[in-house]
């Protein structure tokens, strides 16, 4: 009975655990945004934007949101190391893609790699957003535009969200990420330690 009341409690105050994979072409901004939520959800200094270099791998970052524990991945976009993506999606439960979106010149590349995420079977069903990132220079371009460009109409089939942003003004990212964990939340389950 004991144990029984004990395993109760735990699950009552245990936190869901949600992974979120963060992926989008080299130079859109993955890790500067990471760095940045390190000082909107967990209060401590993030490495300068500046001082970040190009992702050759992972970097993962680890914080509370929304009652939730998280955990980001944050992968390299330079074409060489795409190939990592895939090993993640399986354990994904919310998918983040971002763009940089001032850079036009890569848009068509932008949108190959997004819908080539967006069709895998591993990530079916899991929550999706697109953050429009790089609003705060005058030659982005907005996020009705970029909805037209990428045919995001046509996404039906899971909960998906266009989030304009800035890695650097931060403008529109701790929305952006409240959303993602509360619908990535409806796919995990509390973890309940033994
Ligand atoms: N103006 C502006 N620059 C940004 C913004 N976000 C990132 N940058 C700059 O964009 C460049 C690339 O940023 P990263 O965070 O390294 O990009 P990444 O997507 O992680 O790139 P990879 O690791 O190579 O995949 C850096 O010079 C950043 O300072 C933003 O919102 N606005
Ligand atoms: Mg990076």
């Amino acid at each position: 009975m004991f144990s029984l009341i004990a395993g109760l409690i735990r699950y009552l105050f245990s936190k869901t655990e949600i992974n979120v994979l963060i992926l989008g072409l080299d130079y859109a901004g993955k890790t500067t945004l990471l760095e940045q939520m390190k000082g909107i959800f967990k209060k401590v200094q993030g490495i300068p934007p500046s001082k970040i270099p190009p992702t050759v791998g992972l970097n993962v970052g680890k914080m509370d949101v929304g009652g939730c524990k998280l955990t980001f991945w944050d992968l390299g976009g330079q074409v060489r190391v795409r190939s990592l993506w895939e090993k993640y999606y399986a354990d994904a439960h919310g998918l983040i893609f971002v763009m940089d979106s001032a850079d036009v010149g890569r848009f068509e590349e932008a949108r190959m790699a997004f819908d080539t995420v967006k069709e895998q079977g591993e990530l079916h069903g899991v929550p999706l957003m697109m953050l429009a990132n790089k609003q705060d220079l005058p030659e982005a371009i907005s996020t009705a535009d970029i909805s037209v460009q990428f045919d995001m109409h046509k996404i039906t089939k899971v909960a998906f969200r266009l989030q304009p942003c800035s890695g650097l003004t931060c403008d529109g990212v701790a929305e952006g990420i409240h959303w993602i964990v509360d619908e990535a939340k409806k796919r995990a389950r509390p973890r309940v330690d033994a």
